[in-house]
């Protein structure tokens, strides 16, 4: 796979594509938004997941061509779709800073005359943000493309406040180890705190992997507006996907 991602007409790579899940406001449940996942299937149908071939990719020394693909594809079939909803694209911490980043974000968003507004770079600490001053200024940069910058994966691995005092996102999103509802007061104490913190800070919120009713009611308790899970829809297709309320651009 890494190596189909050098191809020099610049097309996809054999059985490759973007999947999306929708991303809700609650109460109500209407989607705002779609996340982009990676999905690969090998030539006798065996789906690789993400976060092998992401990998493979980055050792490989193809991470820009893999971001070029996925940030070209996204903001193709949202604009094609022709549905006033923001995108989400996920990048690894490892390539926050690197030019090639900041030239497909702006080519992209050039390329299909999608408002900057309308996307959101999510930023996935695979890997610790390497140096958080860096990582910090571009997140700025980005920024002044006018994309939006998210924090992934939230209150898991390497996602600490440190990273959240050091850098300047727009929004992060509560990683499902904390919605889970395991220990409903517990839970939903720690969102209540998390979400008041960022409303503070000026930080949107999403709460992330809601699959139940019960895990959707103590987040909207704890005062997230915004959620994303399979309670609200399972990553697919773009074309397949029940996006009832969304509104047509
Ligand atoms: O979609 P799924 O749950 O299988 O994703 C698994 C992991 O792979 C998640 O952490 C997700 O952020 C990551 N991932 C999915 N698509 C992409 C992509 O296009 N680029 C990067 N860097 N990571 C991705
Ligand atoms: O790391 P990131 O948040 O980008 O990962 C997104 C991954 O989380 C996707 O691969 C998606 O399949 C998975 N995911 C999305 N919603 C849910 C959910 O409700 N429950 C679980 N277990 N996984 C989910
Ligand atoms: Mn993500
Ligand atoms: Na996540």
């Amino acid at each position: 796979f890494p190596s189909a991602l050098r191809r020099a007409d610049g097309g996809i790579p054999e059985g490759f594509g973007l999947v999306f899940q929708p991303i809700v406001r609650l109460p109500g449940e209407t989607p705002v938004a779609v996340e982009a996942l990676a999905r690969w299937t090998t030539r006798d149908g065996t789906a690789v997941s993400p976060e092998t071939f992401v990998r493979a990719a980055e050792g490989a020394g193809l991470g820009a061509e893999l971001d070029a693909l996925v940030l070209d594809l996204a903001c193709r079939e949202i604009t094609a779709a022709g549905l006033d909803l923001t995108v989400h694209v996920n990048v690894c911490a490892s390539r926050l800073g690197a030019a090639a980043l900041e030239q497909s974000v702006a080519e992209s968003l050039a390329r299909y005359r999608l408002a900057p507004e309308r996307l959101v770079v999510e930023i996935t600490e695979t890997v610790p943000v390497p140096d958080l001053t860096a990582g910090a200024a571009a997140i700025r940069r980005l920024q002044d493309l006018g994309v939006r910058v998210a924090l992934d994966d939230f209150g898991a691995g390497y996602s600490s406040l440190t990273v959240l005092h050091a850098l300047p996102v727009d929004l992060i999103k509560l990683d499902r180890a904390l919605t889970t509802g395991v220990q409903p007061e517990r839970d939903a104490a720690l969102c209540r705190s998390l979400v008041g913190l960022c409303a503070e800070l000026d930080l949107a919120v999403v709460a992330e992997g809601i699959e139940t009713a019960e895990q959707a009611e103590l987040v909207i308790r704890a005062g997230c507006t915004t959620a994303q899970g399979y309670r609200f829809g399972r990553p697919a297709p773009l074309s397949t996907l029940s996006l009832n309320g969304a509104a047509l651009r």
